[in-house]
């Protein structure tokens, strides 16, 4: 007999003897109830088997069968659920899948970004490109944030910038102007009906800056001229100096015989005090209005008890406005007296600040030169020089606090019984630098 045939006759009694499927918690058994009864294998010929084809002439008995299964077999129902389970998840990812490439599509469309064709990739790759616009937006964010960094200084130097120029342009205007009508002036005969209106108090106020201007259309007086040295500001009264070395001298300060105190507060030395014929200072916003708008010379005259007159030029002279703590800035030396301005390393009063009795703005960090020294003055800490001391008629012992020049002849040395020299008469004045007499 064929194998072939053994196993479709095995399947059989199979099926006939209606096998049971029995679940205990340790193992699966098929068992069949009747097979119990049944005898060992036999094999009998049965005539009566598929007497039509003739072809079953023997009957197989089987025994009673018990299989053992594995314990996992349980799990076949959990495995089918399983399945189940993966099944719907696949259909579900497949749906997602759909949705995604829908998605990504669309995206597409609106950036027209390269398909790869694989979607893992296309994202990976998508992830990059973000990636890499993010950083190329941050550095252009850097560098935008540092040009608007350069941007504002440049903006910031070009305001500085501008208000200089406006400043100095509107006083090259007023400086032609004054030219031009200056020398109309020079040309207009006795007859030019016009000469009344240029000689008006308005046309003068905005022609004479300073005493050089007045020195210019001929005055050549030593008197008291009104001047505007800057057209912003209002016009005032100045001394002209009309004969020494040339005239045109703008008078800042006189010392003749100690009628006028000198030891003021800060507003004092700011608005000016005195008589503008004997003894006064022209105050500091006017010195400061004086210095900026032309470029000036200072003059020192000094003439002490002996009678021995000596003095001093610096070929420029500016003060600062009163924000600046009216800080002046004093070119080089030429003249008879000594520099005592720039008298050494520790006393040097270029580029120092205004200091009163009641304003400590010196370098004297113990205390007030100006309180000291009974004065307002440039002082350092504290002085080589100080033309506003206190006015003594003849020598005096103590504190030097009288006018001093630190380098004139025989100041600095001692004298006997500690006596101190002083000054009979002293001066400041200012003329434009580039001033042809
Ligand atoms: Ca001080």
């Amino acid at each position: 007999m064929k194998l072939a045939n053994w196993y479709w006759l095995g399947s059989a009694v199979f099926a006939a003897s209606g096998f049971l499927v029995v679940a205990n918690n340790e193992t699966e058994e098929i068992k069949d109830e009747r097979a119990k009864e049944s005898c060992p294998v036999r094999l009998e010929s049965r005539g009566k088997c598929n007497e039509e084809g003739g072809e079953c002439p023997f009957q197989v008995s089987l025994p009673p069968l018990t299989i053992q299964l594995p314990k996992q077999f349980k799990k076949k129902k959990e495995v089918q659920n399983l399945k189940e389970i993966v099944s719907h998840l696949k259909k579900s990812c497949q749906d997602c899948k759909l949705q995604a490439d829908d998605n990504r599509d669309a995206d597409r469309s609106d950036q027209l970004l390269p398909s790869t064709g694989v979607p893992g990739q296309a994202d990976d790759n998508r992830v990059r490109e973000l990636e890499s616009e993010v950083n190329k937006l941050s550095s252009e964010l850097k560098s935008a944030k540092g040009e608007i960094n350069v941007l504002q200084g440049r903006l910031e130097k070009l305001n500085l910038v501008n208000m200089n120029n406006i400043e100095n342009y509107v006083d090259n205007k007023v400086a032609n102007l004054t030219f031009v009508v200056n020398s109309l002036d020079g040309k207009c005969s006795s007859k030019c009906p016009s000469q009344e209106q240029i000689q008006s108090p308005l046309v003068q106020h905005l022609i004479y800056k300073d005493c050089s201007d007045y020195y210019a259309i001929g005055k050549r007086s030593s008197e008291i001229y009104r001047v505007t040295p800057d057209p912003k500001n209002s016009s005032f009264d100045v001394f002209c100096d009309m004969e020494t070395m040339g005239g045109g001298w703008t008078v800042l300060q006189t010392r003749l015989d100690g009628s006028i105190n000198f030891n003021r507060t800060w507003q004092d030395y700011k608005a000016g005090f005195g008589n503008l014929r004997r003894e006064f200072w022209l105050g500091n916003d006017k010195i400061h209005l004086l210095t900026k708008s032309t470029d000036m010379i200072l003059r020192i005259d000094l003439e002490d008890f002996d009678g021995v007159k000596l003095y001093a030029l610096y070929d420029q002279f500016y003060v600062a406005n009163e924000f600046l703590k009216y800080r002046v800035h004093i070119g080089n030396y030429n003249g008879t007296a000594g520099d005592a301005l720039h008298f050494s390393k520790h006393y040097n009063h270029n580029l120092k600040f205004f200091t009163t009795p009641d304003r400590d703005n010196d370098r004297y960090p113990s205390g007030n030169c100006g309180h000291y020294y009974s004065s307002g003055w440039w002082f350092d800490a504290c002085l080589s020089a100080n033309l506003n001391g206190k006015y003594y008629h003849q020598k005096y012992r103590g504190i030097r606090n009288g006018i001093f020049w630190g380098t004139w002849p025989g100041m600095s040395e001692g004298h006997p019984g500690g006596y101190r020299s002083s000054f009979k008469e002293a001066k400041m004045m200012i003329r434009p630098k580039h001033f042809k007499p």
